[in-house]
């Protein structure tokens, strides 16, 4: 994929149609989404979060990919590892950990998901079930609602690899492409299944390869590189808008911690790949990409950090003091009628 880089002194500095303000906002995203992610974590081993997914590792895949999309018109069907993705979106530090606290005033479910279970009305963020891949057929389904309305509208869903050895993959899929849907199934290839490893998931190397009996096509994605996703999820959005439709795309990612709060990896994960892993971060990476396109410096990323250590600080405080659901609203949404 050709991308032109622009580097003439003064304002117009850029990668492909992405300006300086635009690529200091997506690697504002990628460190705000790494510095909840990493407050999560402590919260849980404090014990103040009951139980936290992390998406470090997949940051550049789900920022980049949200910022290819129409944020607040677009459909986005994220799944527990979507942090990142829902921070790209639109959503706030304080949103983020109300979800975590379980509090009342939480956009996502009012306090009754689990945390990183993530939805909100205004974003167009779905909220879905643990159960892997549901979200599938209901991308498609909302794809399908799109495509009949005429809107210029196209619907994500995010999953990984191990969800796309469920039916709903098959399903949803095929019938997008069947009726070429307006919708984009982004895959996050992190090469584990909580530990289940990717050779024991498939025989093949790349679930992009699936797409072909579909009839759609599937890309490979290198997603520790904002900017590939980035261009990758741009093209399939422009061929679902012009009726062409979906895509499968393929992000290879790592996951830098265990499946979640209540795993522990060291029994199933060597640990050289983990620091291996970890010596390919996105985000230090990035940065330093934007260092040499003369977008940053150490100057203006220090005062970054800062700021984003205190939005978290505020956003903890205030989750943390915001109010329990109410005992009275339990079975609010449960039943038709409470009885
Ligand atoms: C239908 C179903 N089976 C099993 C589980 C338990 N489970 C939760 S997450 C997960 C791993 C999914 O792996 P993958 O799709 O690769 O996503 P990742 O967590 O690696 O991002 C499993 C098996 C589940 N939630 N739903
Ligand atoms: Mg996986």
């Amino acid at each position: 994929m050709a991308i032109s880089l622009r580097r003439q002194p003064g304002a117009n500095v850029g990668i492909g149609d992405l300006d300086a303000g635009a690529l200091t906002d997506m690697y504002r995203r990628m460190a705000l989404s790494r510095a909840l992610d990493l407050r999560a974590w402590t919260l849980s081993r404090q014990g103040r979060a009951h139980f936290v997914i992390t998406s470090r590792g997949h940051e550049a895949a789900e920022v980049g990919s949200a910022c290819a999309l129409a944020r607040g018109r677009d459909w986005f069907l994220p799944y527990y590892r979507s942090l990142a993705l829902v921070v790209g979106v639109g959503m706030t530090a304080r949103e983020v950990m109300l979800s975590i606290f379980a509090r009342a005033p939480d956009p996502s479910s009012g306090g009754r998901q689990l945390a990183m279970h993530f939805s909100h009305p205004d974003w167009r963020i779905i909220g879905g079930s643990s159960v892997v891949s549901t979200q599938i057929p209901h991308a498609v389904g909302l794809a399908l609602s799109a495509k009949l309305s005429g809107e210029d509208v196209v619907a994500v869903a995010y999953f990984g690899e191990g969800g796309s050895s469920k039916g709903d993959f098959h399903e949803g899929l095929n019938f997008a492409a069947v009726h070429r849907l307006p919708a984009i199934f982004f895959c996050e290839n992190n090469g584990y299944a909580i530990s289940v490893p990717q050779r024991k998931q498939m025989a093949i190397q790349d679930v992009a390869t699936r797409a072909a009996a579909y009839g759609m096509p599937g890309v490979v994605v290198d997603g520790n590189d904002p900017i590939a996703v980035y261009e990758a999820t741009k093209a399939a959005r422009a061929r679902a808008v012009a009726g062409e439709g979906p895509t499968l795309i393929e992000a290879k990612v790592a996951r830098f911690t265990a499946h979640s709060s209540d795993d522990d990896d060291r029994l199933y994960r060597p640990r050289e790949e983990v620091e291996a892993a970890l010596a390919r971060d996105p985000i230090p990476a990035f940065k330093r990409r934007l260092i040499a396109l003369g977008v940053l410096d150490e100057a203006s990323d220090k005062e970054l950090q800062d700021r984003i250590a205190a939005e978290v600080d505020d956003a903890v405080e205030y989750a943390d003091a915001a109010p329990d659901p109410a005992a009275s609203d339990l079975l609010t949404h449960i039943f038709a009628e409470t009885t």
